[in-house]
């Protein structure tokens, strides 16, 4: 085992450099998610960017939030990619998705895919709120006034997802596609993409993800890829029409992780509207009771969680990160909270002996599906630090979120900006170097 062993940076050089990084990325209204793998605007990836962007300029960090809002669905859907034009090639692009074609909610003026992500801006606003308040007076009456004109958007997408993704009430997030829950090849999904069967004339498309990175053992397979493309294919064929979608797809899984970050965000926007006048705090605290009984509905004696197949009602219980869920949502009665927050330091997560740092991988070492450089089935991914000490924070856990930021910030003095980290080694994967891993470093550094 040979460790990754670099010049590391201090906290005022990290701060810099990612503030640097975010800068070259930046395309004036948007910040691509990485340069070459992904030249476009993610959805989830923007909001922990306006996060890291909020310790820079409050008034740039909500336009990243205004840029994707603006494309936002008629029906109140937040897409998880806007797409930019003239950028390299990216695969499923835009006519891949056909969205302004197919669907009516589309919007007229953007080309966007036809899938949601986490919704974590919520947490997002109201951290630019909080760093608008330090800002100088003119600024922060400009960024107050964007943030009211916002307001209805952040309102319709939360609806949105509270009616449309939840429409039986349950307090679990259903998603349509493994990218929908930002973790996209994650043992959690190994289950339902068994069912998933592409059409035997179904021609799937070049991969460009395998060209832009060239390190086919850190990405989903061939095999995961088809079944992608697939899945596109038939939420094209169901219009994007939620109605048709929740019935006729062959993937339908409500995501544990995915219902804790809503719960979080509920609140934080319900904050964002009382400390404006905004209104609506019933209604998004009636939400975030709702998903937070969700998530510990699927818990186990620990406390750990875990995500729901739909199409069979199975309960997927998987060794991942998503399995945390219930420390972002809040909830667990203080004897299962410390037991969870006893899991999360133990040998089968951050207390692996043979970690190079004390951090969750995406997958645990302990689990079958274990892949030290592939993606989401082990490697250590900068925001979900962050996801993981904002929940110990909200549960009251300042220790361990204190000892998770100390080594999420040591991780990141190597000063790569990396998408992911081999955690046995602390090698950087993936592309590089990635917006969302500079923002968390920025927001970590500051
Ligand atoms: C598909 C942009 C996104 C992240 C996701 C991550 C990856 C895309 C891809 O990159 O997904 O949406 O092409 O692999 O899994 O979490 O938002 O950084």
């Amino acid at each position: 085992r040979r460790l990754w062993v670099v010049r590391r940076l201090s906290r005022a050089e990290i701060a810099a450099q990612a503030a640097e990084v975010l800068r070259a990325n930046d395309r004036g209204s948007l910040t691509v998610a990485a340069p070459r793998l992904y030249p476009h605007m993610w959805s989830w990836d923007a909001a922990f960017i306006a996060v890291g962007l909020a310790r820079i300029s409050p008034s740039r960090a909500l336009t990243e939030l205004e840029t994707l809002l603006a494309a936002q669905w008629g029906n109140g859907m937040v897409p998880h990619i806007v797409f930019s034009a003239n950028a390299p090639l990216y695969e499923p692009g835009p006519d891949r998705w056909a969205s302004q074609e197919t669907s009516p909610h589309a919007p007229g003026h953007a080309a966007t895919s036809g899938l949601i992500q986490p919704p974590v801006h919520a947490s997002a606003l109201l951290r630019i709120l909080e760093a608008a308040r330090g800002a100088g007076a003119a600024e922060r009456r400009d960024v107050l006034a964007r943030i009211r004109a916002l307001w209805p958007r952040m309102l319709a997408w939360h609806r949105y997802l509270a009616e449309r993704r939840d429409a039986d009430g349950r307090g679990l997030l259903m998603i349509y596609h493994g990218w929908e829950s930002g973790m996209d090849n994650s043992p959690r999904w190994d289950q339902p993409y068994a069912d998933v069967v592409p059409d035997p004339d179904f021609r799937p498309f070049r991969r460009s993800d395998l060209a832009a990175l060239g390190e086919q053992a850190q990405r989903p397979t061939d095999a995961d890829y088809v079944k992608y493309q697939w899945l596109i294919e038939e939420l094209r064929q169901a219009r994007y029409d939620d109605e048709l979608a929740r019935k006729s797809l062959s993937f339908r899984v409500a995501d544990v992780f995915a219902s804790a970050i809503f719960a979080a965000a509920n609140e934080d926007l319900a904050r964002v509207g009382e400390a404006l006048g905004l209104g609506a705090g019933d209604e998004l605290l009636g939400y975030a009771a709702r998903f937070r009984r969700g998530v510990l509905g699927t818990t186990d004696e620990d406390g750990f969680a875990a995500d729901v197949d739909l199409r069979t009602d199975t309960t997927l219980r998987t060794k991942t990160l998503a399995g945390f869920a219930p420390l972002l949502a809040g909830g667990l009665d203080a004897d299962r909270r410390r037991r969870l927050v006893a899991l999360l330091h133990s040998p089968a997560w951050c207390g692996n002996p043979d970690l190079a740092y004390p951090l969750p991988p995406s997958t645990s070492p302990q689990a079958s599906e274990f892949d030290v450089a592939r993606y989401w089935r082990g490697p250590q991914w900068p925001p979900m630090n962050l996801l993981l000490i904002w929940g110990l924070e909200r549960s009251g856990e300042h220790d361990a979120a204190d000892r998770l930021r100390e080594a999420a910030l040591h991780q990141l003095t190597d000063g790569v900006f990396a998408e992911y980290y081999q955690p046995f080694t602390a090698h950087p994967l993936g592309s590089r170097p990635q917006s969302w891993t500079a923002a968390v470093a920025l927001d970590l550094a500051c």
